[in-house]
């Protein structure tokens, strides 16, 4: 008897287990275009575009290789909506012997595949994702009685595993992390690079069509020019290694107020999709550095995102699910404003962060931190509904690099298992990192008063109402000793005006 092997629409790797543990001539792959994934959150039509775009290249190379595959095609009125769906109807059509998958990229679809053997009968198998560079295995035995999980341990770890920018047993240049000197503001010099632009051949726009017409989503279709295949990807990473590389590190942390990508890469959608891998990426990158091409503090701020962030983040996902998703250490309860979908705001660098989003699918690193991030933070918004639009409207979004960026990383709502602090912060930071306060209708420099940046009471509204989480916090003594610098009668002012702002929001 056959054996089914279903591959996920974001495993799209060449080297996945599938493919060595299956036998084309006796096995069949299945890829499913199917609506419960295209619903469970109103995704970015980019995004599904570029997902059914990349799973139809992908099944013509299969076929070339000689595999056997089932495709189904999207069709709103078909009655398979779900992988357990399309599944059961392949196994009421002919007898296998077991399904094969790959460790998917969310936990709500593992907790779908492991009810199988009781829901459809049938034997079932779940091999390693080949994704990664770190076996989830290894990430659990290093995570295992310490203390503290923080990514900097892990990071170095990985650089000597890999041997990446390693002399020996040391760091290259002395140091592990060169983040000190990538803090600089963008004044227009170097011009900025932007990533590799791919046209629509017929397979993708047959998928651009589809989606417009019939499947519910968020945002612009149009300007959709993400790599589909890996070929392209391959393309879009000479191409940022020779153009952005070189200066990714001194303006990693820039808010410019016109560009949409600066310097950053638009890697992740294609490492994301298994279209690149990781460990491919950062050889390019170090062989830049090698070559003289790219100063070291770019490479290796670009590895540490890639080998460090990329994989602890994935770790942390899997070693706290599903339990991580329910946190909300801070006890919010504010709804997200609906301008989070509209980008009708007054406030510029939000306006302005959402606009790209909307048009690209993409925002950087910075903007999803600092900007839309903070902003939820200090606002005070349930967790699940920021979790939820950042799952939406990104196309590098899956629940297992969404999550802890979000509900750890940007809403402190694990209770800092990820991040020591919260990345809170005022108006100040967004004026001093780009130009988005001077085009703004709002005033960086005020905190009080209709026309005052609401970035700026809302963070010492912040500080005050966590006083007692956040008081004895080393990291965050010099933001108590600012805040206790204030006179009462002021703090009651900003706070009154805090109460405001939350209560008029959608109105900013
Ligand atoms: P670059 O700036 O060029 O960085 C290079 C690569 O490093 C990225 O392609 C990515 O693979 C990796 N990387 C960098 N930072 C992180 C990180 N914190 N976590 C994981 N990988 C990282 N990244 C996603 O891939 N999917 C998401 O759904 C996602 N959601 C996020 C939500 C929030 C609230 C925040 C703060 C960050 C999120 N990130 C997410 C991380 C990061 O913002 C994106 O990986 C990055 O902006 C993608 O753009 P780029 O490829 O140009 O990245
Ligand atoms: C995100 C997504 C979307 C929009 N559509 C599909 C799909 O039609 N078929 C599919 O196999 N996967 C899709 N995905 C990705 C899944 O939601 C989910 O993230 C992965 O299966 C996890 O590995």
């Amino acid at each position: 008897m056959p054996r089914l092997g279903l591959i996920f629409g974001d495993q799209l790797n060449t080297d996945h287990a599938l493919l060595y543990a299956l036998d084309p001539d006796q096995d069949f792959l299945v890829l499913g275009e199917l609506a419960a994934e295209t619903d469970y959150v109103p995704h970015h039509g980019q995004k599904i575009a570029l997902i059914f775009a990349a799973m139809r290249h992908r099944r013509a190379e299969l076929e070339a290789d000689g595999w056997t595959v089932h495709y189904h095609h999207f069709d709103p009125d078909s009655d398979l909506r779900s992988f357990t769906d399309l599944v059961g109807a392949l196994l009421a059509e002919q007898k296998v012997e077991e399904v094969v998958v790959s460790w998917p990229g969310e936990w709500r679809v593992l907790d779908e595949v492991r009810g199988w053997e009781q829901v459809l009968g049938v034997a079932v198998t779940v091999l390693p994702d080949t994704r990664f560079v770190s076996p989830l295995e290894d990430f659990q035995r290093w995570a295992a009685g310490r203390k503290s999980l923080r990514m900097e341990f892990f990071y170095r770890e990985m650089r000597r595993r890999t041997g990446l920018l390693m002399d020996g047993k040391q760091p290259v240049g002395g140091q592990w992390n060169f983040d000190a000197s990538n803090r600089k503001r963008w004044r227009g010099e170097p011009p900025s690079a932007r990533p590799m632009r791919f046209s629509a051949d017929e397979v993708t726009t047959e998928v651009l069509e589809l989606v417009a017409g019939d499947i519910p989503h968020f945002g612009d279709l149009e300007g959709f020019d993400y790599p589909v295949t890996r070929a392209q990807a391959r393309r879009a990473l000479s191409h940022f290694i020779s153009s952005a590389l070189p200066h990714f590190g001194d303006f990693q942390d820039a808010l410019p107020d016109e560009e949409d990508y600066l310097f950053h890469s638009r890697l992740s959608s294609s490492l994301n999709l298994g279209l690149l891998t990781p460990m491919e990426v950062c050889h390019a990158a170090e062989q830049a550095w090698q070559e003289g091409a790219a100063p070291l503090n770019a490479v290796e701020g670009f590895i540490r995102q890639v080998i460090g962030w990329r994989e602890y983040i994935r770790g942390i996902y899997w070693l706290k699910m599903p339990e991580y998703a329910e946190g909300n250490a801070l006890g919010n309860d504010q709804p997200l404003p609906a301008w989070y979908w509209s980008g009708k705001t007054g406030m510029r660098c939000l306006q302005r962060a959402i606009d790209a989003t909307r048009r690209n699918a993409y925002a950087h690193h910075i903007q999803r931190l600092m900007v839309t991030g903070n902003f939820a933070l200090l606002l005070g918004v349930v967790p699940a509904e920021i979790c939820e639009w950042y799952l939406a409207v990104y196309a590098d979004a899956y629940d297992w690099v969404e999550l802890p960026n979000t509900l750890g990383m940007v809403m402190h709502a694990d209770g800092g298992l990820l991040a020591s602090k919260p990345y809170a912060a005022s108006g100040k930071y967004i004026q001093r990192m780009g130009d988005h306060c001077a085009h703004c209708r709002y005033r960086v420099a005020d905190t009080l008063g209709e026309d005052a940046c609401p970035f700026n009471a809302l963070y010492w509204d912040f500080l005050a109402r966590h006083r007692a989480q956040f008081q004895s916090n080393p990291r965050m003594a010099m933001m108590y000793r600012n805040l206790d610098r204030m006179d009462e009668e002021r703090l009651a002012a900003i706070r009154a005006r805090a109460q405001d702002l939350r209560a008029g929001v959608e109105e900013l």
